[in-house]
């Protein structure tokens, strides 16, 4: 999504998490990963720094430092707080039990903490969101959008997408967002397309 909102061409190759093609640019098996110039590197983190020196065109972040620590603080937030609760916490959880023909009583009832905690947390983070908007963090279009964006397409594939009517700054940000090119041009062939 990043490559795309920044305008690179690039080569997409989709592979599953711990997957020998993932595992061959990611020594945990983990995706995302980049191969640039002969450069490989891994972890979204480093992924950006390096996509933000490279290409300095359709930047990502304010040029002032504090506006662009502060996308460096939300997506930080995202990877952690975020996708902790709502991957590990409600989505994985899920996905198992519906793969193990769990009644739904029994699934909403054994989520109860991980979409408690979930909840908590998209609330803490909808404290960080521009109210006007029309992007998480104001008028520019930043990481923290494609950040946020792929954890809620997966949360609202599931029927745990109640959760997201606990914050209507996000849920409105995501309505908007998900009509953006470089959102609809990338959801083919990820979790949340495939639920
Ligand atoms: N810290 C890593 C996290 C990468 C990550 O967890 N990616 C997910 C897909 S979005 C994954 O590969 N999950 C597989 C797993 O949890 O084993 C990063 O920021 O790149």
């Amino acid at each position: 999504m990043g490559l795309k909102a920044k305008g690179i061409s690039h080569k997409l190759k989709h592979a599953p998490p711990h997957s020998d093609e993932a595992r061959s640019h990611h020594p945990f098996g983990r995706i995302p990963s980049l191969q640039h110039n002969g450069h490989e590197l891994f972890e979204s983190a480093a992924i950006v720094q390096y996509l933000d020196a490279v290409f300095s065109n359709h930047p990502l972040r304010p040029a002032d430092v504090f506006g662009s620590a502060r996308v460096t603080q939300f997506c930080s937030a995202v990877s952690d707080y975020i996708f902790n609760s709502v991957e590990h916490g409600v989505i994985k959880p899920r996905l198992k039990a519906t793969e193990q023909k769990t009644s739904e009583d029994k699934i909403a009832q054994m989520l109860t903490e991980g979409v408690k905690k979930a909840t908590e947390f998209l609330k803490a983070l909808e404290s960080c969101v521009d109210a006007d908007g029309p992007f998480l963090l104001g008028k520019q279009l930043t990481w923290a959008d494609l950040y946020l964006a792929p954890v809620l397409a997966d949360l609202v594939a599931t029927n745990e997408r109640y959760i997201m009517d606990s914050v209507p700054k996000i849920q409105a940000w995501f309505a908007r967002f998900r009509k953006e090119a470089c959102f609809i041009e990338t959801v083919d062939g990820t979790l949340a397309a495939s639920l």
